[in-house]
């Protein structure tokens, strides 16, 4: 991108800032949550997480179904995520937004397949880069950056979120380390159906998070720093990950 597009971009997400120097520390440099624009952003960003965390938690329990001896320990993941959903719901209310839920449905529709594919192939390597690394490290970013523009009762719950999200990482890169001599090659093939996805996804909710003053370079820049932090907790090396990492950009 060149600076000039870089600027446009600053200016694009900078006039939905508050600049009337509220002298209240807590909200200066924030958006201004009560706008139509911001609601009506907000729509569909909130529907966008509740039908994710929803999903979530519909994967770990399909997972659970390939792995039984972890079945408690993924229903436990699992469980989470639902509660991730009710504080999500409660963010929207809070705004007075109704959730754009058929937008969101679609959003997620070609992982959602692929992830079914795979699930009905048992392929397990598969079911967990999508959901325990590819999703997770999409939602830790975004969650990431929203924490630093979100309204004081969002930001809350999103903080106690994001902490969760780290566990079903983890969880993913344990299982896929442990793994790692017979699922390479499943977990690269897998890589290279799926990462393009993630970032199709990202493209399309970058004006929308644009609006609730969330920049579409630090959303990439915080998924490139999870995602690479697990693909090197799972054992691979520098090159393995940069080409793994280049499936995003075809
Ligand atoms: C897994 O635990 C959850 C999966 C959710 C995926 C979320 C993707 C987030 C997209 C852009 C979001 C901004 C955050 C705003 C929160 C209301
Ligand atoms: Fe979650
Ligand atoms: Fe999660």
């Amino acid at each position: 991108m060149n600076k000039s597009s870089i600027d446009m971009q600053t200016l694009e997400s900078n006039k939905n800032l508050k600049v009337d120097a509220s002298p209240d520390e807590s909200t200066s440099g924030l958006p201004d949550f009560t706008t139509e624009s911001y609601k009506d952003a907000y729509s569909r960003i909130n529907a966008i997480v509740i039908e994710g965390e929803q999903e979530a938690y519909d994967n770990y329990i399909s997972i659970a179904t390939l792995l039984p001896k972890d079945s408690e320990e993924l229903t436990k993941l699992a469980k989470m995520e639902l509660k991730h959903k009710r504080g999500f719901t409660a963010c929207g209310k809070n705004l007075g937004v109704t959730a754009d839920m058929p937008f969101a449905k679609e959003f997620f529709s070609k992982l959602h397949g692929n992830f079914q594919t795979a699930l009905v192939n048992e392929n397990l390597t598969t079911c967990l880069l999508i959901q325990a690394i590819l999703i997770e490290a999409f939602a830790i970013s975004a969650y990431h950056v929203y924490i630093r523009v979100a309204d004081p009762f969002a930001k809350k719950i999103t903080q106690g979120v994001v902490n969760d999200e780290y566990l079903h990482l983890n969880y993913g890169e344990k299982w896929l380390k442990e793994n790692l001599h017979t699922c390479k090659e499943e977990l690269i093939a897998a890589n290279k159906a799926n990462l393009p996805l993630i970032k199709k996804m990202l493209d399309q909710v970058a004006e929308d998070a644009a609006i609730l003053c969330m920049d579409k370079e630090e959303l990439m820049e915080e998924f490139m720093i999870a995602y690479q932090d697990a693909l090197l907790e799972m054992g691979l090396d520098n090159r393995e990950i940069a080409r793994m990492a280049m499936a995003a950009i075809v």
